[in-house]
């Protein structure tokens, strides 16, 4: 599909005069953005840490995470940080496991699922496990505000559940001790856009705030880098509360006592930590863990402090990064011959193919997506079952247009830009594929 431009109207002259010391092009740019005050500009340019934050407490039910958290430090509770496979999901188990060390909690187990094996959020087999481990409390970072039934069993099993979670809102509340989620209806928090690592940040910095033994003040600053590579890496807009984090995410980035973080610089040869070396050298590493294999070993480069393994898993991040560029591009080609030319009539294109990793759909669709200019979902089929991600175009809600057609799905869950959905058998799949 040919793209169409529409070109934004140039800033009047009278624009103009307010702000002559700025450069006519990023004049142009922040007007563009709707950036027109000397307050909005200010901020855009300059983010300041602690006035263009948000009070971590403004979330409506930050309290009662911050106590039940605190009072089971205090009585030696098993808490378990129940996290994501991607980057965001990764660096914000981090954030989670390093805050609540600082605080002294030392019975902290982390678990990541599988992206090849249990997919996205909680699963009950793993609610299980837990149990069994004698889990009291399970913090989930990036994910949960989905998993109802999995929140119940817990409940159930005399596990207490604090959801930290940044996706849509579920027809029905799971039964937590606390949601800290800006995208809920009734959230208070002003800003909606954070990653999930930037949700996890916040906890963690109520809960460091409450700390009555230390200050943390710097402690929480050192936790930045994380917070930029995750939101980053999930393309969260770099506005407001993201912009404050991410800039001095990236300070922090370059200066990083991470062993782990500075051995992946050093091997992927950054020069200049920013945006784009975050993006395209950093997170792709740190996502390759879970798309090839299990994002464990990405959690663990970020938090080992033993040079030997920082360097060891380092050398493993890459291989499989360069292991996944190849599955891709081969992916990429067969899809190609598939969709062929699309008509005007192909809303959405399809692709799907035996055996394809579910850690890999969602890469071939966003380039397909980016090359026709239209929502793409590709499928990788593994006996009755087809795993597939899609990714739209800034137009069209996928997630959403999923939400119409659930009676053909077995699973879906996403953003309004991207999905992951499962469907179970040849008939409901072809169904599906006609629904548009
Ligand atoms: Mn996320």
């Amino acid at each position: 599909m040919v793209k169409k431009w529409s070109i934004k109207d140039k800033y009047g002259a009278e624009f103009a005069e307010q702000f002559p010391e700025i450069n006519p092009l990023i004049l142009q740019l922040l007007f563009n953005r709707g950036l027109t005050t000397q307050d909005a500009i200010d901020r855009f340019l300059g983010p300041d840490y602690l006035r263009d934050q948000n009070d971590p407490f403004l979330f409506n039910e930050m309290k009662s995470a911050v106590e039940k958290i605190l009072l089971a430090i205090q009585q030696g509770e098993n808490i378990v940080i129940y996290g994501d496979y991607d980057a965001d999901g990764v660096t914000a188990t981090a954030v989670m496991q390093i805050a609540l060390k600082r605080l002294g909690a030392e019975r902290i187990k982390v678990y990541i699922p599988s992206r090849l094996t249990e997919g996205y959020g909680m699963n009950m087999e793993a609610v299980e496990e837990l149990s069994k481990n004698g889990t009291n409390l399970i913090i989930t970072v990036d994910c949960g505000i989905s998993n109802k039934a999995e929140i119940a069993l817990a409940k159930s099993k005399g596990i207490e559940v604090v959801i930290t979670d940044h996706h849509l809102e579920p027809a029905e509340r799971p039964e937590a001790v606390a949601i800290i989620c800006p995208t809920l209806e009734k959230e208070k928090y002003p800003f909606k856009r954070l990653a999930g690592v930037g949700v996890a940040f916040k906890l963690a910095q109520a809960l460091l705030r409450s700390d009555k033994k230390q200050n943390n003040d710097a402690f929480e600053k050192w936790l930045l880098d994380l917070v930029a590579i995750g939101t980053i890496a999930d393309s969260m807009p770099l506005l407001e509360e993201n912009r404050t984090l991410v800039k001095w995410g990236l300070i922090v980035l370059d200066k990083t006592q991470r062993l782990g973080l500075r051995e992946i610089m050093n091997l992927a040869q950054v020069n200049e930590v920013d945006v784009h070396s975050v993006g395209f050298q950093i997170a792709p590493r740190l996502n390759a863990a879970g798309r090839m294999d299990h994002a464990n070993t990405a959690y663990e480069l970020l938090v080992t402090e033993d040079e030997a393994e920082a360097l060891a898993i380092t050398n493993d991040l890459n291989q499989k990064n360069q292991a996944r560029q190849k599955t891709t591009e081969e992916m990429l080609k067969i899809s190609l011959e598939q969709i062929g030319e699309p008509t005007a009539g192909d809303k959405i294109l399809f692709s799907a193919y035996d055996g394809w990793s579910p850690g890999l759909v969602g890469l071939v669709a966003g380039k397909l997506s980016d090359k026709f200019n239209r929502p793409v979902i590709v499928f990788g089929k593994s006996g009755e079952e087809y795993v597939a991600s899609g990714r739209s175009v800034p137009e069209f809600d996928i997630t959403g247009a999923l939400n119409d057609c659930r009676e053909y799905l077995a699973e879906f869950g996403g953003h309004e830009q991207a999905c992951g959905l499962t469907v179970v058998g040849e008939e409901n799949y072809e169904k599906f594929k006609k629904i548009q």
